[in-house]
């Protein structure tokens, strides 16, 4: 392959989160979006248990309910995943010469460079995946060929945590449902089925003018794509790092007081992680062992690299916080982050 393009897309996003936030929800059905008892309201996601039952996204939350009873509803906490998708995309970006994030969980990288420096393509996805897992304990799924729109139907192939690596492009497509590419929607698809065009084959082996005249020429990109002749790359974006964080959860909770201890480990990591960039905003986040989580933060007057006002300011910020609960959970995040020319120049040419 002369250009490498891997699609990425995280498992089940919003599921996979919340069952980071809090293990006991992992292996049993668990539905993200509107309560049952809010009648109106959609599905953002499910996880894989709970798709079993025939739950997916955007379904009406009342169905959701009648198909799935037992499994565990929950409301979006769109800061987490927020947080979560930062840190994900920020693994990811290392191995991309040109990185574009797309939505929440999903983005193209160039990985041509780096999949040189790899024995093979699995090696290479196999690597971005560890790094996704060591960073946010999520999985994720790749697609990988020389075409961002072939390589997104293939990050889709093996869900969850697949890789799926395609060199015989309209071989690997041929035999897909139409509503597979990327721009067919259920409208289209339902049109091109009534056409006895079912599979992504089909379209291939359509006559022109007949597409044209039925679904205007638009449809021709889709026909290129379908007859595996699409090589578009990756539009690369500048990423600027917002923020850095680290957290801990402790094997066993611990005391509020005895929190103190993990400041100094924590900010020395958060530092690290930024180099030579500078803060203003100092976080710390909490949850305690009944899952409940808050967060409090603190902005300088001046722009600051050090170790020590992380600390400073974070023991300010935890000796205010009066909650008589033990503590399962500490992080310490910097925001508000800059970065000299030399060090942006050095996270650009990595992208
Ligand atoms: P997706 O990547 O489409 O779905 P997913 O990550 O939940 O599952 P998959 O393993 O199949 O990739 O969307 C990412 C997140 O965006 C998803 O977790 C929740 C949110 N979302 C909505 O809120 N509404 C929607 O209709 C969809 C499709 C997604
Ligand atoms: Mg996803």
């Amino acid at each position: 392959m002369e250009k490498v393009i891997a699609h990425v897309d995280m498992d089940c996003f919003f599921a996979a989160c919340e069952e980071k936030k809090d293990p006991s929800l992992k292996g049993k059905p668990l539905i993200i979006g509107a309560l049952p008892e809010d009648c109106r309201g959609v599905v953002s996601t499910a996880n894989y248990e709970a798709r079993k039952y025939g739950v997916h996204s955007a379904m009406p939350i009342s169905k959701a309910h009648q198909l799935c009873p037992s499994a565990k509803y929950k409301r979006p906490d769109s800061i987490y995943y927020k947080n979560m998708s930062e840190k994900a995309m920020n693994a990811l970006s290392i191995f991309a010469l040109a990185f574009e994030q797309v939505s929440i969980d999903e983005a193209y990288l160039d990985i041509t460079e780096f999949s040189k420096e790899c024995l093979t393509l699995q090696e290479a996805a196999r690597k971005i995946k560890k790094e996704v897992l060591k960073e946010t304990g999520l999985t994720c799924s790749i697609g990988i060929s020389c075409s961002r729109y072939i390589s997104k139907i293939a990050s889709d192939y093996r869900k969850p945590a697949g890789t799926t690596i395609v060199r015989d492009v309209k071989s690997f497509l041929a035999p897909l449902k139409i509503s597979k590419i990327p721009g067919i929607g259920k409208k289209s698809s339902r049109k091109l089925i009534s056409y006895g065009i079912k599979k992504i084959g089909d379209l291939a082996e359509s006559d022109t003018f007949f597409l044209i005249e039925n679904f205007g020429k638009s449809i021709l990109k889709l026909k290129e794509i379908a007859k595996g002749n699409n090589n578009d790359g990756v539009n690369h974006q500048e990423r600027k790092r917002k923020s850095a964080s680290r957290e801990i959860t402790f094997k066993e909770d611990i005391e509020l007081e005895s929190c103190r201890n993990y400041l100094s480990q924590l900010s020395y990591k958060v530092v690290e992680d930024i180099k030579k960039g500078t803060f203003k905003t100092i976080s710390i986040k909490m949850r305690f062992e009944d899952f409940s989580t808050i967060t409090r933060d603190f902005s300088l007057n001046y722009r600051s690299s050090r170790q020590k006002d992380i600390i400073d300011h974070s023991l300010q910020l935890l000796e205010k916080i009066k909650i008589d609960k033990k503590v399962r959970l500490l992080g310490v995040k910097v925001s508000n982050l800059d970065f000299p020319k030399s060090r942006q120049m050095e996270l650009d040419s990595y992208c």
